[in-house]
């Protein structure tokens, strides 16, 4: 069959090919536009979806071997976290919001909707959003505490989640909040495409894939791991080496192997 498809004239996503071989792009571009017609998802989100599917296409669009090690790092740190946090912004939404519920059930983490681009609007929406694929409790629409070191709306944050949190998930991150999140002491677990972002850079778990494989990535080890001593989610966590994920992450990036393209 012939792969040419016009993204423009996708209506629902049982218009895309399961065989397409660009399907994960072409169903991620779709939840975005999604996403910005009903609000969720701001103008901006449409050009952070477009620089992280160039550097998904040099992956291949899959998980590289040690992103799956950072994944199961993620896991056991937000599993021995006292109070584990998942940071949900405009492109998140749009893409895993049923996945944000289930990993928030599996780890008992908190989800927070915590916007770049702030607006009361959009926050309210995004948490009915949510709401609608099952992440019951949302927080963010009461910004009720700061973080030290940041502009007005983006230092906002919920007192009973990000801001009290020890393990943050702070998935398409800016590079000043991430620092600033860092400074407060927290572990950060930061997913981004780009290995050489600020944020992940900065991050003491970097996760370089795509939202939309990293996120059930994460839940299917935390559901293998519910069960393992701390001593065992210590060992993996230590184990776990940062630099070199960063490190074979831009490899592969730069030498392309572009045979799943
Ligand atoms: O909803 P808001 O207001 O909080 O705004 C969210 C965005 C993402 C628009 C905002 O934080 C922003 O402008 O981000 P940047 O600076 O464009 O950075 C986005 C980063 O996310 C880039 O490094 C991209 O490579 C990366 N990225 C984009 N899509 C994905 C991704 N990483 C993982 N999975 C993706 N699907």
């Amino acid at each position: 069959m012939t792969h040419e498809i016009d993204p423009g004239s996708i209506e629902s996503e049982a218009d895309i090919p399961r065989d397409h071989p660009r399907y994960q792009d072409l169903l991620t571009r779709f939840r975005i536009e999604e996403g910005v017609r009903s609000g969720i998802t701001h103008l901006q989100g449409m050009h952070a979806e477009g620089r992280g599917s160039a550097f998904d296409y040099l992956l291949g669009e899959e998980t590289i071997p040690s992103a799956d090690d950072a994944a199961r790092a993620a896991a056991a740190s937000l599993l021995l976290a006292k109070r584990p946090v998942i940071s949900v912004n405009g492109n998140v939404a749009a893409l895993v919001p049923a996945e944000i519920g289930e990993l928030a059930a599996v780890t008992e983490a908190a989800v927070e909707v915590n916007l770049f681009h702030r607006t009361e609007d959009r926050i309210a929406r995004i948490i009915s959003h949510l709401n609608d694929h099952g992440v019951e409790e949302v927080l963010g629409s009461e910004a009720t505490a700061r973080i030290p070191g940041l502009d007005h709306d983006r230092g906002l944050v919920s007192a009973d989640g990000i801001y009290a949190g020890d393990v943050v998930l702070i998935p398409l991150e800016d590079g000043d909040r991430a620092a600033a999140l860092q400074e407060m002491g927290k572990r950060e677990i930061v997913i981004d495409l780009n290995p050489l972002s600020r944020s992940q850079r900065a991050a003491d778990i970097p996760i370089v894939d795509n939202v939309i494989r990293a996120i059930p990535g994460i839940t299917e080890h935390a559901r293998e791991l519910m069960a393992a001593a701390p001593s065992e989610l210590e060992t993996i966590l230590s184990e776990f080496d940062s630099e070199e994920h960063l490190a074979s992450a831009e490899e592969r990036i730069r030498s392309g192997d572009l045979e799943h393209a």
